[in-house]
């Protein structure tokens, strides 16, 4: 019987994608909550040299690091379960291509729009709309983003639907809402009321917790920046 350990963190949302992955197959797997932010583990930091972060997959002893790539190694290794990946390699190539697009571009725009203050979060507010509209686009018309199942950019868009709205919540912004995104509104009812999705969410007040501690870490840094004359800006937007 395989072995299968996750390293992981309860409120991360790169985690979280793996738990929805592996549960979507039916792999079973113990659960190691790391607290990243304070004390990693010897064994993360062996089996994650180069990152030192938390996803981690370890199958059988040996460590698979970045949730995109567990996420495919998932999906080809328990090829049983229902597919993460479409196999025309266009497709496979498309879904590469948003869940990229949505790591590197919408997440740090987004977590800048709810952590930076001033012209930065003005400026991080209008370009997370721009990129949402791209989403918007190609939700458009599919219950999923992978058809009428869940596939990979539906679970990399995971902290869309949940962490987000969150985070939006406790600034008081109105980047994200369903009548300015219908197409997403409609995506993201059908996903968190998925029943393996909405089991494995983070608890909503937890979460809420952590974030408004990491907000206020984020308002005293910019103001403390801005003591200094350094502008501030909310550029010191912590991890
Ligand atoms: N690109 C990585 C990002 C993972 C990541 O940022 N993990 C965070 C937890 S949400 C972490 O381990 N942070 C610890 C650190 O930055 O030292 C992935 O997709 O797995």
């Amino acid at each position: 019987m395989a072995e299968v350990k996750l390293f992981g963190a309860w409120g991360s949302p790169y985690c979280c994608r793996i738990e929805v992955a592996l549960k979507l197959k039916g792999v079973e797997y113990e659960f190691i909550d790391e607290d990243v932010h304070n004390k990693k583990s010897p064994s993360l930091l062996k089996y994650n040299p180069v990152h030192k972060k938390v996803p981690v997959l370890v199958h059988n002893g040996k460590p698979i690091c970045e949730s995109l790539v567990i996420l495919e190694y998932i999906d080809e290794t328990w090829e049983e379960g229902p597919s993460l990946l479409p196999k025309d390699p266009y497709e496979r190539a498309m879904v590469r291509f948003w869940t990229k697009f949505l790591d590197e571009k919408c997440m740090p725009a987004m977590r800048k729009a709810c952590l930076s203050r001033g012209e930065e979060q003005e400026r991080a507010k209008e370009e997370s709309t721009e990129l949402l509209k791209f989403l918007e686009g190609t939700v458009s018309g599919k219950k999923f983003f992978g058809g009428d199942n869940i596939g990979m950019v539906d679970i990399v868009a995971n902290f869309i639907s949940y962490w987000f709205i969150i985070g939006q919540e406790l600034v008081g912004l109105q980047v994200l809402t369903k009548e300015k995104f219908p197409k997403l509104g409609e995506w993201m009812d059908e996903y968190l009321n998925t029943i393996i999705i909405k089991e494995n969410l983070p608890p909503k007040d937890k979460l809420t917790a952590m974030f408004q501690a990491r907000f206020e870490a984020a308002a005293t840094a910019t103001a403390t920046a801005a003591a200094a004359g350094g502008g501030g800006g909310g550029g010191g937007a912590p991890k």
